[in-house]
Order: structure tokens, then C-alpha cells, then sequence
């Protein structure tokens, strides 16, 4: 199943609360996207950025919305329900949609995309959780809260515009975890995420690792998200991202896990968040995303 692959930007920071990382579609298309698609064999059709709210556009009257401690909920929201059509689109037209980030608060936009007339599975590649609520985050930053509103976890449970109904926890693997916040550690250890932790990855291997969470996401699904964080990698091989930490995959085990996506041949739709150009050296880590896309969608070495 060679889909053609449908590109679409989210220029957004709000989910960060913190500039740069709105830059990453721009730093993403500019490593080579297109060039290391085509050397996967893909057709890849640009379709530009979905329009995100300037910061010079707020209306600080506006807020704070009914969202508790989440910060600039309200944009998130624009951004997400833009970019869910745009990835339900490519979908109905046989496409692959590949989503830039933005941070990681996009996902709730493509996540719902993904999941709006089909059951899904989802793969979340991160150092993070990203299973924070308004009411238990440390920040108050959206970025850290996706996987919980698209599973509809605590105060999400009424944020319609954010929950995945074609998504069941039970369908989910975080893989790579090594920052979970006190507050947000109940909520994942309720839930029926699977989780895999660094240590996970230690003791059995990226391929044994990576080969389990495509069967917790892919058990009776019609296919599989993927969202890529660009901080599960290590930060030494992924410095430009807003929230590094140490200890994390190497640059041949993200491979490897991207070409056990590619082999598994479930792929739905994929992002890339979380690159921020300015934190970046050289615009290595865009460069890196593109790569990893291109494992994901099947280039080979041979
Ligand atoms: B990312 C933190 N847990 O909620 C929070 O990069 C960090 O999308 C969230 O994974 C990191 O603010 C969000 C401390
Ligand atoms: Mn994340
Ligand atoms: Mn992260
Ligand atoms: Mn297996």
C-alpha cells in the first residue's frame, strides 16, 4: 500500500506557551522533505499550512475560556479543528496526511482527523506523557496534554472538539517515556494506555519494543497514527526541541522503530512536532524528522 502522502503544516506555539517552535513546518520543508519522501517512493503533494492565530491577533479580553489552567485553549482549538478537516480530507481522498508540528498540541487536531470515520490505533513516540489535564499541569501548556484530551481523561471528557471517537486507550502505546510529572502518573496508570518506558527499551531492544506497541495500536484498528515528538530522541541527537531530556533513543534505534512502522504497513498518519529552528544546531533535528518520515514510509537501504 504505496498512499500518496499528503503534507500539511500547523505553525503553532501556543500549545508551548514559547516561540520557535511555530517555525517548525518552514525548518521541516527546508531540510529536504519532499527530496527524502520521493526517496521512499512516495508522491507527496504540499499542501501548505493550515492558518493558525497570530499572536498580534489575540484578544487578551477573551480570555481566560472555560479551560480552567490551560493555556490559550481557545487557538488551540482553531488550529486543531482546521487542521482535523484538512487530515480527514487527505484521508477521504486516499492520501496519507503528514502533519509539521507546531508543538505537540496539533495532535489533537490530526488525532481527531485521523480517528473521525475510522477506529484507530495511535503510536506516541516521546520522552513525555502528554497526559496532563488543565487541572493536574505543572505549566498549564497544551503541549503536554494531547493524548489526555484526545482520550477524553478527566476535564477533557466534555471538550468535544478535542476527543478522538475512534480512538480507545486500549489502542495506544507511548514508547520511550522517561518524564512523567507526579500529577499526571495516576492518570496514565488508570487509563488502558500501554506504556513503554526507557528502561523498557534497555532491557528488550527498540525492534521487540517497537514490534509490541504496533500490536497494542493495530489489535482490531483500520489503521495507526503515529506521532513523533522529536524529543524522544536523545538531545544529543535532537537538540532543537523546547523540553529535552537526557537519555534517549539513539539516532539507529529511532530508525529502526520507523522501519518497524514501515514494515507493519498500518501507517494512517503521521506528525512531526515539537522541532524549534531556533533551539536548533545547524537545522539538524528538522533534518533528522524528515529522515524518520521517510523510514516510517518505507525507504529502504537497499
Ligand atoms: B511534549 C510537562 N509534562 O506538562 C508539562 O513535548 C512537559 O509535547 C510537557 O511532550 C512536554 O508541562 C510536552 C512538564
Ligand atoms: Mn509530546
Ligand atoms: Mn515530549
Ligand atoms: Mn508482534
Amino acid at each position: 500500500m504505496t498512499r500518496n502522502v499528503r503534507v500539511v503544516g500547523a505553525p503553532t506555539d501556543y500549545g508551548a506557551n514559547r516561540r520557535g517552535v511555530d517555525m517548525g513546518p518552514s525548518a521541516i520543508r527546508y531540510a529536504g522533505l519532499a527530496e527524502e519522501l520521493a526517496r521512499a517512493g512516495r508522491e507527496v503533494v504540499d499542501d501548505g499550512d493550515v492558518r493558525a492565530p497570530r499572536a498580534e491577533e489575540r484578544d487578551p479580553e477573551a480570555e481566560p475560556p472555560a479551560s480552567g489552567r490551560a493555556k490559550f485553549l481557545r487557538e488551540t482549538r482553531e488550529v486543531a479543528t482546521r487542521l482535523a478537516d484538512r487530515v480527514a480530507g487527505a484521508l477521504d481522498a486516499g492520501e496519507l496526511p503528514l502533519v509539521l508540528g507546531g508543538d505537540h498540541s496539533v495532535a489533537i487536531g490530526s488525532v481527531t482527523g485521523s480517528a473521525r470515520d475510522a477506529e484507530i490505533g495511535a503510536v506516541w513516540f516521546d520522552a513525555h506523557g502528554d497526559f496532563n489535564t488543565p487541572e493536574t499541569s505543572p505549566s498549564g501548556n497544551v503541549h503536554g496534554m494531547p493524548l489526555a484530551a484526545v482520550l477524553g481523561v478527566g476535564e477533557f471528557a466534555d471538550v468535544e472538539w478535542a476527543n478522538a471517537g475512534g480512538l480507545r486507550a486500549e489502542n495506544v502505546a507511548i514508547v520511550g517515556l522517561r518524564s512523567v510529572d507526579p500529577s499526571e502518573r495516576p492518570a496514565i496508570a488508570d487509563s488502558d494506555v500501554t506504556t513503554f518506558t526507557m528502561s523498557d527499551v534497555d532491557e528488550r531492544g527498540i525492534a521487540s519494543v517497537a514490534d509490541d506497541a504496533l500490536d497494542v495500536a493495530a489489535a482490531g484498528t483500520d489503521g495507526v497514527h503515529v506521532s513523533l515528538d522529536l524529543d524522544w530522541l536523545d538531545p544529543r541527537e535532537a537538540p532543537g526541541v523546547g523540553t529535552p531530556v537526557r537519555g534517549g533513543v539513539t539516532y539507529r534505534e529511532a530508525h529502526a522503530a520507523l522501519e518497524t512502522v514501515a514494515e507493519r504497513d498500518r501507517l494512517r498518519s503521521l506528525d512531526l512536532v515539537e522541532v524549534n529552528p531556533i533551539l536548533d544546531e545547524r537545522n539538524e533535528t528538522a533534518s533528522l524528522a524528515t529522515e524518520l518520515a521517510a523510514s516510517a514510509l518505507g525507504k529502504q537501504i537497499l
